[in-house]
C-alpha cells in the first residue's frame, strides 16, 4: 500500500477505535457492578503521531518508530464535568510514561491529550515511574502519587533483578501544570502502592503505604499500612501501622496494596484494594473491598470475603497474565467508576453506585477462613433460599424445591 494510503487507513482505524461506543456486557451479572464489552484504553489508543514518523522522506516504509506496548494502571478523577485517566503507558522499550486521556461519559471516547506528561525530573530520578494515583486533597491540591523504581547505589553488576521501589509525588491545581515534590520518605526499605488519604487526619497528611523488604516480595511487610506526616512537601511519615493485613489462604495471602484513595461515604471510607496470592501459574492479582471508620480511618469496619473483581475471560491473558489491578476510581454523584487494568496490558471500566458497594461491603459475609466455616455460610444461604422459594412457590432451578 502506498505511504499516504497506509497512513490514511491507520488514522481511520484509530478514529473508529477511539469513538467506538461502549456497551454493557449483559452476559455478566453479580448485582455489585456492571461490566462493559470494550476496553476504555488500549495501546492502540496511543495516537498515531506518538508512534510513527509520518514524514515519507525520513520514514519511507511508515515504520512504527516508537511502539506502545500497553496502556494500564490508570489513576482517575472526575473533574469539571469530565473523566480524566492518567494512564501508565508502556513503550516497547519497557519504560513507562504517563498520559492523560479524557472522556465525557467515563465509558468510551477516551482521547489522549496531544502530548504525554513529562514529569518534572529530580536529580537521581528513577529509571521507571508508574502507577499514579490522583487524589484531590482537602488542602486544595490534586496530588499524583506514583512509584519510582531505580537500581540502588552499589547493587551488584551481575544481578540485574535488584531494584528499589519508592514513592514519588507531583501536585497540580488544574491537571495542566505540575510541581514535583521530594519523594515520600518512610521508615520502610521499599514502598509501592502509596496513596494519600483525601482529608487531614488530626491536622496531618495521612498515607496508605505498603511496606516491603524487597522489590517484589512484601517480606515482613504485613499489609496495607497507615502513616502520618506533618507536611506533603516534604512528606516524611512516621510509624506505619498495618490496618489491613495479608492473611493465610485468602485472596491476599502473598501481598495486598491500596488502590485509589478511599471514597467518603455516610457509612465509612470505602476502599478498593488489590490482593495477591500465589499458584502454579504464578501470582494472581484480584480486587477486593473494605470500609474503614469515618472518624478513625485505621479501623476496618467491613470487609466482605473473597474478591470483588477477578480476571474473567480475555482479561486473564496479557503481558503479566492473571492480573487485575486498579489505582483509579472516579465518582460522579452517586455513581462509582472503577477503572482497572487486566494483565498489565489494557484498561477496563466497571460501574456501580455507592449504595450498592456499601450493601456489598456490609452485607456480604466476611471470609470465614476455613472450609468448614465457609461451607456452613453457604448452607445457611441455601437453607434460607429454599425456605423462601418454598414459601413463595418460586422456581430456583431445582427440579423440586424441598425443605
Ligand atoms: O504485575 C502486577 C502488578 O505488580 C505490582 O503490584 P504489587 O506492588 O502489589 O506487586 C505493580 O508493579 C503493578 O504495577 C503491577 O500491575
Amino acid at each position: 500500500m502506498k505511504f499516504n494510503d497506509q497512513l490514511t487507513q491507520l488514522v481511520k482505524q484509530y478514529e473508529e477505535l477511539v469513538t467506538r461506543p461502549n456497551t454493557i456486557d449483559t452476559d455478566f451479572h453479580n448485582g455489585i457492578y456492571t461490566r462493559y464489552k470494550n476496553c476504555v484504553l488500549t495501546r492502540e489508543h496511543a495516537p498515531i503521531f506518538w508512534r510513527y514518523d509520518i514524514n515519507p522522506e525520513t520514514n519511507p516504509h511508515l515504520i512504527e518508530r516508537l511502539g506502545v506496548n500497553a496502556a494500564m494502571n490508570a489513576g482517575a478523577i472526575y473533574l469539571n464535568g469530565k473523566f480524566h485517566l492518567i494512564a501508565r503507558m508502556e513503550g516497547n522499550d519497557r519504560k513507562s510514561f504517563f498520559a492523560i486521556a479524557e472522556s465525557e461519559n467515563g465509558l468510551d471516547n477516551f482521547r489522549f491529550r496531544e502530548q504525554p506528561l513529562l514529569i518534572p525530573e529530580l536529580p537521581n530520578d528513577g529509571t521507571n515511574l508508574y502507577d499514579m494515583r490522583l487524589v484531590q486533597h482537602q488542602d486544595g491540591w490534586i496530588y499524583g502519587i506514583f512509584c519510582v523504581e531505580r537500581r540502588p547505589d552499589g547493587a551488584p553488576a551481575n544481578d540485574l533483578s535488584i531494584a528499589e521501589a519508592q514513592c514519588g509525588l507531583i501536585r497540580s491545581k488544574d491537571l495542566e501544570s505540575w510541581e514535583r515534590l521530594p519523594d515520600f520518605q518512610s521508615p520502610s526499605p521499599q514502598q509501592r502502592n502509596v496513596v494519600l488519604h483525601p482529608e487531614f487526619v488530626g491536622g496531618k497528611y495521612a498515607w496508605y503505604t505498603r511496606p516491603q523488604d524487597g522489590f517484589i516480595d512484601a517480606g515482613s511487610g504485613g499489609g496495607i499500612g497507615f502513616a502520618l506526616s506533618d507536611s506533603s512537601n516534604p512528606a516524611i511519615c512516621g510509624e506505619e501501622k498495618i490496618i489491613n493485613r495479608r492473611v493465610y489462604h485468602t485472596i491476599k495471602e502473598v501481598k495486598n496494596g491500596a488502590g485509589a484513595a478511599p471514597i467518603k461515604t455516610p457509612k465509612g471510607w470505602l476502599h478498593i484494594a488489590h490482593g495477591v496470592r500465589n499458584c502454579a501459574s504464578g501470582l494472581r492479582y484480584v480486587l477486593y473491598a473494605f470500609v474503614t471508620d469515618l472518624n478513625d480511618p485505621t479501623k476496618v469496619i467491613a470487609e466482605p470475603g473473597g474478591y470483588l473483581i477477578a480476571p474473567l475471560g480475555k482479561e486473564r491473558v496479557g503481558d503479566v497474565s492473571n492480573v487485575i489491578f486498579s489505582n483509579g476510581l472516579a465518582v460522579r454523584d452517586q455513581e462509582v467508576f472503577i477503572y482497572y487494568a487486566s494483565c498489565d496490558t489494557r484498561m477496563h471500566v466497571a460501574t456501580s453506585t455507592i449504595d450498592t458497594l456499601l450493601d456489598y461491603a456490609f452485607n456480604n459475609p466476611t471470609d470465614a477462613l476455613t472450609t468448614g466455616a465457609c461451607t456452613r455460610q453457604r448452607i445457611d444461604l441455601i437453607q434460607k433460599n429454599l425456605e423462601f422459594a418454598h414459601a413463595h412457590n418460586l422456581d430456583v432451578g431445582q427440579e423440586k424445591v424441598t425443605n
